[in-house]
């Protein structure tokens, strides 16, 4: 093990103003669940200016995580203080000045992750149970929606010059009011109990949603971005299927050059498939950019009003 927890790196004192009190925190069950880290539901009393008690996500390192984890969850608690927008995961506050780990304390999306989301809806939709808890079927309005919110968060980021790395339905929220919230960007991040992973050396690869040339090079850019979006919408349309089924991850690359890419399926119409058809093209400049993408979903929102 590298350096142990608590000795070398510290959260900085201008961080003060997202210090928040850790008796004014009650930590409830575990939400998910990864090798280094754990995020808690939990209750907060008056945090960000919010009054009574707020249903607030914990962000938190497990027992014997090292200081590159604990880099890791600074790096994203940096990153956090930066953004602010309705698309994008909030910070609320963060306990980092206590003797014990430090926690972040985030936005609560209370539908959890939209691949959890997508699946769940199937069921419903199959066993025709109540839609209780809000979860309803997702039909093809509010697949446009989730995908035009995500462009506009992503549009938001990649202004503020921030490349994710891992834009996949597993690391958006969903919140109240069905609002796609991008998370889990910065430059390392933990991977929550997913095999969507190729274990490669100490890091994780999301190889299905990788750019060839991310692949190839380990190139990310805002256009890389764009070519995950692309498979994110094909997770929408199947209601979180998981991309390229059968097909081994160290085959992809080779067969994404090629020319192959995942085919139209059966539910979505020429006209979105050819929209998420532009994210997959070869040459990154090729691809379109976020804004315009937002602009697209707008549209085609608009001809399924
Ligand atoms: O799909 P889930 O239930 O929703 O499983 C994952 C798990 O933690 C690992 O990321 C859940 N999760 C993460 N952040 C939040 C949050 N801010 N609000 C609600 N659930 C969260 C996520």
């Amino acid at each position: 093990p590298l350096m142990p927890l608590q000795t070398g790196f510290k959260f900085e004192s201008g961080d003060a103003k997202w210090e928040f009190p850790r008796d004014q925190l009650r930590l409830d069950t575990v939400l998910g669940e990864g090798e280094f880290g754990q995020v808690l539901k939990g209750y907060a009393t008056h945090i960000a200016g919010l009054p009574g008690v707020t249903t607030v996500a914990v962000k938190m390192l497990k027992k014997g995580a090292n200081s590159v984890e604990y880099m890791a969850l600074l790096s994203e608690f940096q990153l956090l203080q930066e953004v602010s927008h309705p698309n994008v995961i909030k910070l609320l506050g963060a306990c980092t000045l206590s003797s014990e780990a430090p926690l972040l304390i985030i936005e609560y999306a209370r539908y959890g992750s939209l691949r959890s989301y997508l699946r769940l809806s199937r069921k419903i939709e199959c066993a025709g149970v109540d839609f209780s808890d809000g979860v309803e079927p997702v039909n093809v309005k509010m697949m446009l929606t989730f995908a035009w919110q995500i462009c506009k968060g992503m549009n938001y980021l990649t202004e503020l010059k921030l490349v994710h790395r891992d834009l996949a339905a597993r690391n958006v929220l969903l919140a109240d009011g069905k609002i796609c919230k991008i998370s889990d960007f910065g430059l390392t991040r933990d991977v929550y109990e997913d095999d969507a992973y190729l274990k490669r050396s100490r890091d994780r690869v999301p190889v299905k949603w990788m750019a060839p040339e991310s692949l190839a090079d380990h190139v990310y850019t805002s256009k890389s971005d764009v070519w995950a979006f692309g498979v994110l919408c094909w997770e929408l349309i199947t209601l979180g299927a998981s991309p390229y089924p059968g097909i081994a991850p160290q085959n992809l690359w080779s067969l994404l050059k090629t020319g192959y890419r995942m085919e139209r399926p059966e539910n979505c119409s020429e006209a979105v498939y050819s929209v998420v058809r532009t994210c997959w093209a070869d040459e990154p400049n090729a691809r379109p950019s976020f804004k315009y993408l937002a602009a697209e979903f707008e549209k085609l929102l608009g001809n399924n009003a």
